[in-house]
């Protein structure tokens, strides 16, 4: 009796080792989202940004970086109606249009991310297309605050110096947006345009 039972449980014990041998070899292959490559275990090598067993999650980037500033458009006029430079010379001329430089703020702390020394004379056009290239890409960690594009007519003569024209809130980032390449915002007014050239750093 005691070595039929011994025989039994080795018989058992083969059995089980089988069959779980059996199932290793024959693992199910799972779908690997957002450019993952399924490995030879039926697991997920992730592409960069992204985690867990199937790849699904997106990995808060460390910064995101913006590489270029093209505002596509903005108010040609003040909101009453008037141009932006309205001395009687000015109206007399192409001066009455507006001299557009931008300036980045993290409206959250009043920290100045970006401020070309590019400006651009009498835009008679509103919706030019108005491009400032950082010498670096501006390098922002803490896109959750509140990230702002300021656009402003420059006034060289009068005080103040500076007319604010319009202004765009970035909201440079959500947990399942793919990590755009170019990104477009729009300002509250609905007046002002911007696109942004974005790369991410994990
Ligand atoms: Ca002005
Ligand atoms: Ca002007």
């Amino acid at each position: 009796m005691r070595n039929l039972i011994i025989t039994l449980s080795l018989l058992l014990f083969i059995t089980t080792s089988c069959s779980s041998d059996d199932s290793d070899d024959a693992c199910t292959p799972i779908e690997c989202l957002n450019g993952g490559i399924e490995t030879v275990d039926c697991g997920c090598d992730c592409s960069e940004g992204y985690a867990g067993s199937d790849c699904s999650s997106q990995i808060d980037p460390s910064a995101i970086l913006i590489n270029k500033i093209t505002i596509t458009s903005f108010p040609l006029l003040k909101p009453n109606g008037d141009y932006w430079d309205n001395s009687l010379l000015d109206l007399l001329s192409d001066d009455k249009y507006p001299d557009i430089y931008v300036q980045l703020i993290n409206g959250t702390t009043l920290e100045t991310l970006y401020f070309p020394v590019i400006n651009y004379i009498n835009v008679e056009d509103s919706l030019s297309e108005l491009e400032f290239t950082p010498s670096e890409p501006i390098s922002i960690q803490d896109y959750d605050d509140n990230i702002v594009l300021a656009i402003f007519d420059y006034d060289e003569d009068e005080d103040p110096v500076t007319e604010l024209m319009d202004s765009i809130e970035l909201d440079l980032y959500f947990n399942t947006n793919n990590f755009p390449v170019e990104s477009i915002f729009v300002s509250e007014s609905f007046l002002s345009n911007v696109i942004l050239e974005l790369s991410y750093e994990f």
